[in-house]
């Protein structure tokens, strides 16, 4: 025997946070569960073998967001810097069946230029996103996305009174 007592506790001390360590994982991938089990049961035996989600940027400027305008379905997460002046937010809503990507953005400038909502806009579907961010703070969020269209909005009210959509901070994917 080598050890001294105090050699002793503080490798239990060590051991025991890894075991925390190691509940805390546990206990994030089975928070997940109730939402991957569709796919990742056919797919993916355990958790470490899983792939890394794919990394979609949007980038928040005064007043645009830049951003691919096709994404792939499934597991997507979205890094949201925001590189403005003003807080940003990026709303993602479901676009309905029959409702181009067209229809949307001419929607929205309807909606701008009249005050009146598109026929299809109580269909929309809330589908996520980032939260409001202050400038230079990056908005992280993984979402499970459904195949569709989908319009990005920010809704944040400028110094002028209008929306920062209403400025041209929309997009569609
Ligand atoms: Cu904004």
């Amino acid at each position: 025997m080598t050890d001294s007592p105090a050699s002793s506790l503080s490798s239990w001390k060590l051991s025991s946070r890894v075991c925390l360590l190691l509940a805390f994982l546990v206990v994030g991938a089975c928070a997940q569960s109730p939402d991957t089990e569709g796919e990742a049961s056919a797919e993916s035996p355990a958790a470490s073998s899983q792939p890394e989600p794919y990394v979609v940027e949007i980038h928040q400027a005064d007043y645009a967001f830049s951003m691919p305008g096709e994404i792939p379905s499934g597991w997507i997460t979205f890094r949201a810097p925001n590189v403005g002046d003003e807080h940003h937010v990026a709303v993602f809503l479901r676009l309905p069946e029959g409702v181009s990507r067209t229809d949307w953005h001419e929607g929205v400038a309807a909606l701008n230029a009249t005050g009146d909502l598109p026929e299809w806009w109580d269909q929309l579907g809330d589908a996520g996103g980032t939260g409001a961010v202050a400038p230079g703070i990056t908005a992280q969020t993984t979402i499970n996305m459904e195949p569709g269209l989908y319009g990005v909005l920010c809704g944040v009210i400028a110094p002028d009174g209008t929306s920062h959509w209403a400025h041209g901070m929309q997009a569609s994917f």
